[in-house]
């Protein structure tokens, strides 16, 4: 198991880096917990995004961060991606 969460980590940043130099900055108006690029599902992508946000390569507005405060505790953080990823993997 940590083997595969080591390859998912990998995967992930790899996947930032690509998606992070061929996107700006993230536009959402949605209020679906984790959907950050707003279709409709809770995806790997928006994963992505919230990882570039913490890496301080990603810009989001409040309302984007509400989005991301997946443990409600007002701010985006290492434990919402988590989160995150758990949403994704379960
Ligand atoms: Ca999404
Ligand atoms: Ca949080």
């Amino acid at each position: 198991m940590n083997k595969f969460k080591k390859c998912i980590t990998v995967i992930l940043l790899l996947c930032s880096l690509i998606v992070n130099s061929v996107t700006g900055i993230v536009t959402a108006k949605t209020s679906v917990y984790g959907d950050l690029n707003n279709d409709g599902s809770v995806t790997i992508l928006d994963l992505i995004y919230m990882n570039n946000y913490l890496n301080g390569s990603l810009e989001l507005t409040d309302s984007q961060l509400a989005v991301f405060d997946l443990n409600n505790n007002y701010v985006v953080t290492e434990v919402d991606s988590l989160v995150l990823q758990n949403m994704i993997l379960n």
